[in-house]
């Protein structure tokens, strides 16, 4: 089995009747939307879904979810993926651009659970070059003042297209190569902290459970 899917899978069982759920971006939180939706289907499952990107709700809301947002409810739990885990379960998101409305969710679930595959386990953060979001008119500054706290900078490009990324919130994304992050919470607050930076995706002691699928079955960290 696909181990991300090994995750999602055991991480949609952790729903139960009645949760409000915050429903993650990415690859791995689009087998847990699908499973959830599944559930709700096949087993009547009563939940309410609050969806972390355009992306997460369209998928959502194909999947059978009844959505809601923040302006109503905070989530019981939220299930997300990463794009690294330490063993203190903080984490580097962004990957997927959407880790401004992510963080907003994820920290506002009574439960914030964590879906990886066994890649995204590491010893250090900092091998994926740590996203910030920002204000478009800011990029230049923000790109220098990274720079000069030691960074490699690039602004996130589409694929195969020119021009910039341009997140949900109408942002840019810049990528930043700091190498070992050995302070996650310091440096998490230090970026936010820059004039023109909306979010940046270190989630440091937000994760109450990391579910990863491995090649020798399902690790649950707490
Ligand atoms: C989103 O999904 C991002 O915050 C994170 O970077 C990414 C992980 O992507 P995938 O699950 O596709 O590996 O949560």
């Amino acid at each position: 089995m696909n181990l991300k899917k090994m995750a999602a899978l055991r991480a949609a069982h952790e729903i139960r009747d009645g949760d409000v759920v915050g429903l993650g971006t990415g690859s791995t939180a689009h087998y847990f939307i699908r499973e959830l939706g599944r559930r709700v289907l096949e087993e009547e499952l009563d939940v309410m879904g609050i969806p972390t990107s355009y992306q997460s709700m369209f998928l959502a809301s194909s999947s059978g979810i009844r959505i809601t947002g923040l302006s109503e409810h905070d989530p019981d739990v939220a299930v997300d993926g990463a794009d690294e885990v330490d063993p203190q379960l903080n984490l580097i998101k962004g990957g997927g651009a959407a880790h401004t409305l992510e963080k907003i969710v994820d920290s506002a679930a009574e439960r914030f659970i964590v879906i990886v595959d066994e890649s995204k386990l590491v010893d250090r953060l900092g091998a994926f070059p740590l996203p910030v979001e920002v204000i478009p008119a800011a990029c230049r500054p923000v790109m220098e003042t990274l720079e000069s706290m030691g960074a490699d900078v690039s602004i996130r490009s589409c694929e195969g297209k020119d021009g910039p990324v341009v997140t949900d919130n109408g942002n840019f994304v810049l990528d930043a190569s700091f190498g070992v992050i050995h302070e996650p919470g310091d440096l998490e607050v230090r970026l936010n902290s820059i004039p023109g930076v909306v979010e940046n995706g270190i989630f440091s002691g937000l994760a109450d459970m990391v579910i990863a699928g491995t090649s020798d079955g399902l690790k649950i960290m707490k």
